[in-house]
């Protein structure tokens, strides 16, 4: 729900975005770089720092520009300048005061880096890195605990990979990979050493039967916005990778006849397997979520 929100923000400042950005949509050079990236054995990444740096604008400096677009007396976009050169500007799109969006060039006038507050809380929820003039990471905050939990990845424009750190420790514990843009594979880390773990590759769009809706959703979209559908993550209905649709089945059947076998259990060999069975699968599919 809360995602949703999150993204209908975007949209609307978007427009806000269009009006008072334009001249800085043209970029082509950038820098970057994730800091406090811990590497595991195979070399992902296996902690990310989770502290949201707001990098500093100085909106004070005698040369800013400040433009106020809606006559209510006070600045709504500020253009901080070293000697002609734009290097950083901030801009409060709905006029309430506070600043929405920070957007920083590199000294040959390239996009390099943009800050977003989307819920209007005065801090930073979103961290937006370009490489090239193209974006290149996203790094989020999807919650309200102010710390980074998602790092996303672009290439071409294409979200193609991004990392979680679910359960706000600041480890990752969740990996997607976009193979396509829509079908997240999604590794998890469940046993805690810190790295996915073998059995815990799903195949989202495979497993959920979900069908991505043509072009209906932003390519950023997807990946929190089926969490907040409650739509199988690293959690539920986990298969064996061997058969997709056996797991389930079985363990229906075994706990129907487990339900049969109640009472009886003592007097006959066959429920009491059934129940073990039952056991034994509850036991695989609880050993697969956290
Ligand atoms: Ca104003
Ligand atoms: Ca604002
Ligand atoms: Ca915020
Ligand atoms: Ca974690």
């Amino acid at each position: 729900m809360r995602m949703q929100r999150f993204e209908g923000e975007q949209g609307k400042w978007s427009i806000g975005l269009v009006v008072l950005a334009v001249p800085l949509a043209l970029a082509i050079l950038g820098c970057s770089s994730s800091s406090g990236v811990g590497v595991g054995d195979k070399g992902i990444a296996t902690a990310r720092s989770r502290s949201i740096d707001h990098e500093p604008c100085d909106l004070e400096s005698k040369s800013a520009e400040r433009v106020d677009a809606n006559g209510d007396g006070r600045p709504d976009l500020s253009i901080v300048k070293d000697g002609t050169t734009e290097t950083c500007r901030a801009a409060d799109l709905d006029f309430d005061g506070r600043i929405d969006m920070w957007t920083y060039l590199d000294a040959s006038g390239k996009l390099r880096r943009r800050e977003y507050d989307y819920d209007r809380d005065g801090n930073i929820d979103e961290i937006q890195l370009f490489k090239a003039g193209d974006l290149a990471e996203k790094h989020r905050a999807s919650t309200p605990a102010k710390r980074l939990d998602t790092w996303e990845f672009y290439a071409a424009g294409r979200l193609v990979r991004a990392e979680r750190d679910s359960d706000g420790d600041g480890r990752v514990d969740q990996w997607w990979d976009y193979k396509t843009p829509d079908c997240p594979v999604i590794r998890a880390d469940t046993d805690g050493n810190g790295e996915p773990d073998p059995k815990s590759e799903v195949d989202y769009c495979k497993e959920s039967g979900y069908k991505p809706p043509e072009q209906a959703v932003p390519a950023a979209a997807p990946m929190l916005q089926k969490e907040t559908e409650g739509l199988p993550t690293e959690t539920s209905n986990r298969p064996e990778p061997t058969d997709n649709a056996q797991p389930a089945a079985k363990s229906k059947e075994a706990s129907s006849q487990k339900a049969d076998a109640s009472g009886q259990s003592a007097k006959e060999g066959q429920p009491k397997d059934a129940s073990a069975k039952a056991g034994g699968a509850g036991g695989s599919a609880k050993g697969m979520t956290k």
